[in-house]
C-alpha cells in the first residue's frame, strides 16, 4: 500500500469520524429529551431492560466484521455515556440553583426577613431547660438589633443515649413563649416524622440537623409543608450531596431554605469540627439560597466566635448562628461551647457589622 492510499483510507476514518460524532452528539441531545420527559413523569433515568432490548436488536442486525459482543460492548459505553449526561443534566438544573428561588427583599421567616443583604443572628441555649432560662436568655437578645431569631433545642439529638434528651413539647412550648413575649421568631430541630407537625406547630422554622440532612424521609415530609427550613450541613457531606438534600426539600415545593454551615469532620480535635470558610462562597455561588453559619457547632468553644464570625460574613454569609445560655457552667448540654449573656454581647460588638 503507497502513501496515498493510506491517507485515503484515513481520510475516510475521518469522515466517518466525523459523522459518528455528528450522529453521538445528537443522539445525546434526544436522550436528554427524554430524560427530561422521565423527570417530569417521576421516572429514573436508568431503565435497563430498554437498554437489554436496544442491545438484543443490535447484535440481531449486525453481520459483522465486528462480532456480536463487540457490538454489544460498543453500545453499552453509549448507553453508560448517556446515563452519566442525564445525571449531569439534573444536576446542573436542580431546583435550588434557581436563581429566583428567594425574591429580592430575602426569605420570609415569620416577622423577620434571612438573606436581605442584612446581618441575621440566631442566637439562643442549645437546649431549652426552663422557663426562667428561656426568659432571661430572649430578653437579652431581643435587645440586640441583630438578633432576628431565637433558637432552641427540645428536641435533642444527642451521640450518647444517657446524655439530656430534650424537654420534647415541653420544650417547644417554653420556646415559643419565650419567643412571643420578645418578638423573636424561633427556629427548633425536628429530628423525625413522627414529631415533624408538633414542632412545626410551635416553630417559625424548622432546624433540620447535621446528623439529619441523609434522612431522606425527613426531607420529603418536610418539602410538603410550607415552613422555612434551616438545613445544616451533614459533617461528612460534600457540597454535593448537601445541595441534592435542600432539593429533596425543594423538590415536595417547600422552597424557602437556608443552607447552615457547620463544620465538617476532619483530623483537628482542637476544634469540635473544621469550619469550612470555602463552602460559604460555593453555596452563594450555586445557589440562591442564604446561607448562614453555625459558629458554635463548628467550633465546639466560645473563645473565637468573633474572628470567625467575621471570617464567615466578610465570605459572604448571610447570617450566623451561636449558642448563648445564662449559666453556661450548668448547661444540660453542649455547655463548653455556650457564650455567656455578657459574652454574646462583646462578641456582636466586636463583630463591627455596620461599622
Ligand atoms: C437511554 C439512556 C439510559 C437508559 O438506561 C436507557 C436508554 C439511551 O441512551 O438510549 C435513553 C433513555 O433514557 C431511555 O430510552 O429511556
Ligand atoms: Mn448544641
Amino acid at each position: 500500500m503507497n502513501d496515498s492510499q493510506l491517507s485515503t483510507l484515513r481520510q475516510q476514518v475521518d469522515d466517518i469520524n466525523g459523522k459518528l460524532l455528528e450522529l453521538l452528539q445528537h443522539r445525546a441531545t434526544v436522550v436528554l429529551e427524554i430524560a427530561a420527559r422521565k423527570r417530569a413523569m417521576g421516572l429514573d433515568g436508568y431503565d435497563p431492560k430498554r437498554e437489554d432490548d436496544m442491545l438484543h436488536k443490535l447484535m440481531e442486525r449486525s453481520e459483522g466484521p465486528f462480532s456480536r459482543t463487540e457490538v454489544r460492548d460498543i453500545f453499552r459505553t453509549i448507553f453508560r455515556a448517556s446515563l452519566e449526561i442525564q445525571d449531569r443534566d439534573t444536576k446542573d438544573n436542580l431546583r435550588v440553583r434557581n436563581k429566583d428561588l428567594v425574591p429580592p427583599g430575602g426569605l420570609r421567616v415569620g416577622s423577620t426577613v434571612i438573606g436581605d443583604g442584612t446581618t441575621a443572628l440566631m442566637a439562643g441555649p442549645c437546649s431549652v431547660e426552663t422557663a426562667e432560662q428561656m426568659d432571661t436568655i430572649a430578653a437579652a437578645l431581643s435587645k440586640i438589633p441583630l438578633v432576628k431569631m431565637l433558637r432552641g433545642g427540645a428536641f435533642k439529638p444527642r451521640t450518647n443515649p444517657y446524655s439530656f434528651q430534650g424537654l420534647r413539647e415541653e420544650g417547644l412550648v417554653l420556646l415559643r413563649d419565650a419567643g412571643r413575649k420578645y418578638g423573636l421568631p424561633v427556629v427548633t430541630e425536628v429530628l423525625d416524622t413522627s414529631t415533624l407537625d408538633v414542632v412545626a406547630e410551635y416553630s417559625d422554622m424548622l432546624q433540620v440537623g447535621a446528623r439529619n440532612m441523609y434522612n431522606t424521609e425527613l426531607l420529603k415530609a418536610i418539602g410538603k409543608l410550607r415552613k422555612p427550613v434551616l438545613l445544616k450541613r451533614g459533617f461528612m457531606a460534600t457540597l454535593e450531596e448537601f445541595l441534592l438534600a435542600a432539593e429533596y426539600i425543594a423538590a415536595g415545593g417547600n422552597e424557602a431554605i437556608v443552607l447552615c454551615e457547620r463544620g465538617i469532620r476532619t483530623f483537628e480535635p482542637w476544634t469540635r469540627n473544621t469550619l469550612d470558610i470555602s463552602a460559604i462562597p460555593i453555596l452563594k455561588k450555586e445557589t440562591a439560597l442564604p446561607v448562614i453559619v453555625d459558629l458554635s457547632h463548628a467550633l465546639g468553644r466560645s473563645d473565637i466566635l468573633a474572628p470567625c464570625g467575621r471570617a464567615a460574613l466578610a465570605a459572604g454569609a448571610d447570617g450566623l448562628m451561636v449558642e448563648v445560655h445564662d449559666r453556661p457552667d450548668q448547661a444540660l448540654s453542649d455547655g463548653f461551647q455556650q457564650v455567656d449573656l455578657d459574652g454574646f454581647a462583646a462578641f456582636v460588638r466586636a463583630l463591627e457589622v455596620g461599622k
